[in-house]
């Protein structure tokens, strides 16, 4: 009976003895089995959160002992590489190069957030009276729960972790349950970086199982989640009667707007990257792209080629260039969605259905598709289909470029292409998204913020502001030559106006 809960300091079964099987996406071959937590294990390590922070201990560490903590996670990481990547590979189906690379962006990561913890945090304020000190401080914002999605699984928890330590909170980690093996073996990292007993908490299982207590239960301060909009949209509803903090990562339609006077071998190159890295399982994806007109035929004539070239395989196959989707319900999503933007109008130029290898029929694979002809209003324009699907609009002018680009609900990040860097700066101005590349897709690097604008969430990860979620704003105003207040008429003759 594996025993990969991780709750007051102690490695344990679920207290219902379930178990969880992870599959690999590659081939459905059993990976590991893990503990599956019940609602009393859920609200177990919720006390044992609660218990540690309110002890004081780990908020008393100063900033540079709890930065040093973080320094030797990163440390541990760095030693354990390897190892974590391989899991990440294994539970996701990703390429085990491509989980190196997530491996080393969780390290700076953690690197980033132990050098923030060094700066200085407290400031005091002129409040205009010679009397008084005033004093900004800052102080951990209590227990979290941290809930991460599968698509990278480790580095969106790192996100959350990190900032957590280094602000001073105790949390309860819940990793997807396709994807649980990184996390544990972080935990157990945390454990022998030596952080203080309750701070750290590991719950397995099912959101349907054991989201609710994690989002609801009045002991929880602040719940920080990167997945789906539906489940966002529950977790706000849940969070609301005991008004706690959220933070929200809920992905993105993001555009990848290409003008005629771009450098079209780069941008071309960069729009397929930039839609079918990972399959598309990415929130940044650019699956939405805006050609101008003009040079339209030639932009989609070369991505349907390289789309068409693009060789699928599993971890282990050193020639492919991408993996599965996650599991066999996300390539029913995928597949459905493709249907219906065939049903709806959309030309379907590449791809458009699994992949018919017979080395990946036991796999979750999907061929990368691209739509042409596609319209603002369209399903398949509008919803994240989360899989290596890329729709087609083409806009005439600058104008328009930013009114379709802009006409999402989400708001995540976009890319425009364009060698008048006065043009694109001026379409970067105007598209509502967290992050905007210009001549570029995709790269982000930990001391710059990353979050959405509408709803693609709340909040921002990484930079500064990524630990300042994790932080209460206290105002400590000091009274040097205290007085009477004098407001209030006193009988006793002791008026002072
Ligand atoms: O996500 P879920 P799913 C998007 C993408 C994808 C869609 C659905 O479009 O197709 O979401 O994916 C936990 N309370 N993204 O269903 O369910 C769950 O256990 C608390 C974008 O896999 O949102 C897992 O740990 N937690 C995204 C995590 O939420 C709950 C990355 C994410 O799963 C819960 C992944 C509940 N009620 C999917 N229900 C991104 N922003 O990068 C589930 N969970």
């Amino acid at each position: 009976m594996p025993s990969s809960l991780y709750i007051d300091g102690a490695w344990r079964e679920s207290s219902t003895g379930r178990t969880h099987e992870v599959r690999s996406p590659h081939d459905g071959s059993l990976v590991t089995t893990v503990s599956e937590a019940s609602v009393e294990d859920v609200l177990e390590a919720i006390g044992a959160a609660r218990r540690s922070f309110d002890s004081g201990v780990f908020a008393s560490w100063s900033w540079k002992e709890r930065s040093d903590l973080v320094s030797r996670i990163a440390d541990l990481l760095e030693r354990d590489a390897a190892q974590v990547a391989k899991k990440e590979s294994d539970d996701t189906g990703k390429r085990l190069i491509e989980a190196e690379y997530d491996v080393a962006d969780v390290v700076a990561t953690f690197r980033h957030f132990a050098a923030l913890g060094l700066k200085e945090h407290d400031h005091f304020v002129d409040v205009g009276l010679a009397h008084v000190t005033s004093r900004i401080v800052h102080e951990p914002i209590g227990v979290c729960s941290l809930i991460g999605p599968w698509n990278y699984p480790l580095l969106q928890i790192a996100w959350k972790v990190a900032p957590a330590l280094v602000a001073g909170c105790s949390f309860i980690l819940k990793p997807s349950e396709l994807t649980p093996e990184s996390a544990i073996h972080l935990i157990k990292l945390i454990e022998e970086a030596r952080a203080p007993r309750g701070v750290a908490n590991l719950i397995l299982g099912p959101g349907s199982v054991v989201g609710n207590a994690l989002t609801t239960d009045p002991r929880v301060d602040l719940v920080s989640f990167t997945g789906g909009l539906t489940t966002g949209k529950t977790i706000m509803i849940g969070a609301a009667p005991t008004v706690k903090k959220l933070a929200l990562e809920l992905g993105g339609k993001n555009p990848h707007i290409i003008f005629a006077d771009a450098d079209l071998d780069a941008a071309i190159d960069n729009a397929v990257t930039g839609a079918f890295l990972h399959s598309g399982q990415v929130c940044s994806a650019g699956t939405r792209l805006l050609v101008e007109r003009s040079v339209h035929d030639r932009v989609v004539n070369e991505i349907v080629r390289r789309a068409g070239e693009i060789r699928l395989g599993g971890p282990a196959d050193l020639n492919a260039e991408t993996g599965p989707l996650i599991s066999q319900s996300h390539l029913k999503t995928v597949e459905n969605y493709v249907a219906k933007g065939i049903e709806e109008g959309a030309k379907l130029l590449v791809g458009g259905k699994r992949s018919n290898r017979e080395d990946l029929k036991q796999g979750w694979y999907f061929q990368p598709t691209v739509f042409d002809g596609c319209k603002s209003d369209m399903f398949c324009v509008q919803e994240e289909s989360f899989g290596p699907v890329m729709t087609v609009e083409v806009f005439d002018t600058e104008k328009e470029a930013i009114a379709i680009g802009n006409d999402t609900i989400f708001g995540l990040s976009g890319g425009v292409w364009s060698q008048d860097l006065e043009k694109a700066a001026r379409v970067a101005a105007g598209l509502r998204h967290g992050t905007v590349w210009v001549n570029d897709f995709g790269p982000y690097r930990p001391q710059a913020e990353w979050g959405g604008y509408k709803q693609s969430g709340i909040g921002r990860e990484l930079g500064s502001h990524g630990l300042s979620e994790y932080l209460e704003i206290k105002h400590i105003w000091t009274n040097n030559s205290p007085s009477k207040s004098g407001w209030f008429h006193d009988s006793s003759g002791g008026d002072e106006k």
